[in-house]
């Protein structure tokens, strides 16, 4: 029988995890009609005689096809496509120096959370792996509200003001003349817009990096982006900027992997996080903090409003405050995450706003946006945004209304409610805005602090190691060669020389272009004139406000953060890595045996992939095969055991299948083991390249430990000069 639903909706004080559902499951005996009328036959519509017209008073037909065609609801204007999962938070350090909220205020105080993960620029059904920022939304079911943060795996962004963020949006949205291309930055008008905006150079450098194709949502950082504020129960202030530091480190695909992906498995982020949570595996990342006191708000050679600049760590460190464990998946993706509302406004006490002017538009379009998409201001009540605090308030009706209030009063001051709910004053834990004093002239202009937009472009790409400033080379080289106009070309040269002038050069010449010098504000080269369109530079308004007192020396950047660099932060690890074995019936199973074991125990997975799937004979035992060799690509495992040679395969197709899945594997650098019969296979594969000994190719007689080391290094990008020659 159905369940009873929850009398309150709205109180529920020994609820610790967020609400699942409102709605009973569908555990009942008989289908029932939306009004719980019991259905007798689900198959036929009412007809005049079998063979006759259906009759319009058919109200079960007609129910459920209505019911159909208001399914779909507006995807996200922006991260329409995501996953989400749910867990906990555990604060780790007692911040209540600093903050009073009290999520941060004990060690060992969990705090249920909903994270969703999402590519911004595809829609909703796009694929997972397209280059792009990834979103990193954190909802904190907190016992005093919700607190969302609202991230991205990058902790800078392409704009400084929140005017710019529907021209950045269009422009890299697929175009609107033809809807071409989907998910996906490598057109026109996406760098038409970049070129002539110096200030998104920071953050185009992010995004031409492997953090904009993460191997798996669980190995990307997260971070708030804009400076925050913490308060403390006195009142002050202290700038904080947060990191979600992912346990298993940072890892990127490479580019023509992630290509590959979008094709043969689309939903690969979703599945990854989806799969490994189901196994437990249950992801996990460090929640840091970089503290700045108020008094030094104009310390560093950059500005801390300025969305497009990151505080170094080298300047200010992290210190972690917390974990963030995500265990449980949800259990209908529409009623869970699609519906999820994220919104930087929603705040608790103890954090606050700073003036940001990204962070101040973003507070009105999350709004905004879901009274769209959510059909109505009561979102708030849908199970999975209802907060496990109370919720007293005289906001009444409106579309979607779940809460019935009871009585007579719906406004306050009142007597015949007895007054109730009264205002919390600032010693009950309310929400008082941290007390700022501010003063100014009112301009549509920018602060002439927010001025330098290539510094910190050029300290991330010094900081990067070399393989990883080799992709970001071929990245631009990619993008900017499927832009059709020259001067949009051009003009990103020209950018890319005040940064780093080896990388405009090596840039130039792959697309046939001549470097020109490179100035601080470069006006548009137009060699094939095009109409030229405004200076770039001179189209903002710069105010320098006098009043502000800026100190005449100011810290300034580092030469290089390691930080910044996915490989140099990264330790290696062969955790939930995971590994395909090739496998026939001449397979030698001792050796299959003794790898599969050693990489189990370092916390990796082995898929077996055969001709066929099923139960069949390997060597001398019997196994269960899950995946076809015909249908399962290289490009979803982290590496390769080979256990068949060129005469396994009663079929040549299965052949060519194999050599396919190694020639890839080996190309796009992951670890490759020989085994004692693979050799002439390997060897066929990669054009010989692998007859000679390469990082990352194991050898037959190798011992299982070296497999897992090589596997625990992630990549072995060294190997990419050797490779080149090799076809996808
Ligand atoms: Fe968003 N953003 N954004 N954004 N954003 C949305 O809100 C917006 C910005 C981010 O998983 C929308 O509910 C404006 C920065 C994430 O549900 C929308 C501006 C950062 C998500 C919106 C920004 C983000 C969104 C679309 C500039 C990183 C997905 C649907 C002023 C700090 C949350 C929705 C989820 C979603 C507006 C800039 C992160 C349209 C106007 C900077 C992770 O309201």
């Amino acid at each position: 029988m159905a369940k009873t639903p929850s009398k309150s909706s709205q109180k529920n004080p020994k609820q610790t995890q967020p609400p699942r559902t409102d709605m009973p499951a569908l555990e009942g005996d008989y289908l029932t009609t939306n009004q719980g009328t019991r259905i007798s036959n689900n198959h036929d519509s009412l007809k005049a005689g079998p063979r006759g017209p259906s009759l319009l008073e058919d109200f079960v037909l007609r129910e459920k096809i209505t019911s159909f065609d208001h399914e779909r609801i507006p995807e996200r204007a922006v991260h329409a496509r995501g996953a989400g999962a749910f867990g906990y938070f555990e604060c780790t350090k007692d911040m209540s120096k600093f903050t009073e909220a009290g999520l941060f205020g004990k060690p060992g105080k969990k705090t249920p959370v909903l994270v969703r993960f999402s590519t911004v620029a595809g829609s909703r059904g796009s694929a997972d792996t397209a280059r792009d920022v990834r979103g990193f939304a954190v909802k904190f079911y907190s016992d005093e509200g919700n607190y969302d943060l609202v991230g991205n795996n990058m902790p800078v962004f392409f704009i400084q003001d929140a005017m710019k963020f529907p021209d950045l949006v269009h422009a890299v949205k697929p175009e609107q003349h033809n809807e071409i291309p989907q998910a996906s930055s490598a057109h026109d008008t996406f760098w038409d817009f970049i070129s002539l905006m110096p200030e998104s150079t920071h953050m185009i450098f992010w995004a031409m990096s492997d953090r904009a194709i993460p191997r798996s949502y669980r190995m990307m950082e997260g971070f708030g982006v804009h400076t925050f504020r913490f308060v403390n129960q006195k009142g002050e202030g202290t700038f904080v900027k947060f990191h979600w530091k992912p346990k298993l480190g940072l890892h990127g695909l490479v580019w023509e992997e992630a290509q590959m992906i979008s094709g043969m498995d689309p939903d690969f982020h979703r599945r990854d996080l989806f799969e490994n949570i189901e196994q437990g595996n249950a992801p996990e990342w460090e929640l840091g903090v970089q503290l700045i006191p108020e008094a030094d708000e104009h310390k560093y050679a950059f500005d801390l409003l300025d969305p497009t600049k990151l505080v170094p760590e080298e300047l200010v460190p992290v210190t972690v405050i917390g974990r963030m464990v995500l265990d449980r998946n949800p259990d209908n993706y529409f009623s869970e995450i699609e519906q999820a509302v994220f919104h930087p406004g929603h705040l608790v006490p103890g954090i606050d706003l700073t003036n940001d002017p990204l962070l101040q538009g973003r507070l009105f379009s999350y709004t905004d946006t879901q009274i769209t998409r959510l059909g109505g201001p009561n979102f708030h009540e849908l199970p999975v945004n209802r907060p496990l605090a109370d919720v007293n308030n005289h906001q009444r009706d409106g579309f979607g209304r779940h809460t019935i209030p009871k009585g007579r009063v719906a406004y306050e001051p009142n007597s015949i409610g007895k007054g109730c709910p009264f205002h919390a004053g600032a010693k009950m834990k309310s929400f008082v805005h941290f007390t700022e004093r501010v003063e100014g002239h009112k301009v549509r202009a920018r602060s002439e602090s927010f001025g330098d937009h290539f510094s910190q472009a050029k300290l991330f790409y010094d900081s990067q190691s070399a393989p990883e400033q080799e992709h970001i080379r071929k990245a631009f080289t990619f993008e900017l060669s499927k832009v059709e106009i020259p001067a949009i070309r051009q003009r990103m040269v020209e950018t890319l020389m005040l940064v780093n002038k080896e990388l405009a050069g090596a840039v130039a010449t792959a697309l046939n272009l001549k470097v020109t010098k490179g100035t601080e504000q470069p006006s548009p080269a137009n060699p094939d004139n095009s109409p030229v369109p405004p200076n770039r530079a001179t189209d903002t308004a710069i105010y320098d406000d006098e009043a502000i007192q800026r100190p005449k020396t100011r810290v300034p950047l580092p030469k290089k953060s390691p930080a910044l660099s996915m490989v140099l932060s990264s330790e290696p690890s062969a955790e939930t890595r995971k590994v395909a074995f090739i496998i026939s019936a001449n397979t030698p199973a001792g050796e299959v045996t003794a790898l599969k074991k050693a990489i189990e125990d370092a916390g990796g997975a082995v898929e077996l992939i055969a001709p066929e799937v099923g139960e069949q004979k390997m060597g001398g035992a019997k196994v269960n095969v899950p995946k076809a060799l015909n249908s399962t690509p290289s490009v979803v495992y982290d590496g390769v055991a080979v256990f068949v040679d060129d005469k396994s395969f009663a079929n040549p197709e299965d052949l060519g299948h194999a050599l396919k899945f190694v020639a890839q594997s080996f190309k796009h650098c992951k670890t490759v083991a020989v085994s004692s019969i693979s050799k002439k296979l390997v060897s066929l594969a990669t054009m010989g390249l692998a007859d000679k000994a390469a990082p990352g190719l194991v050898p037959a007689g190798a011992k299982p430990k070296a497999f897992v080391e090589a596997l625990s290094q992630h990549r072995h990008w060294e190997r990419a000069a050797l490779v080149k020659s090799l076809p996808a």
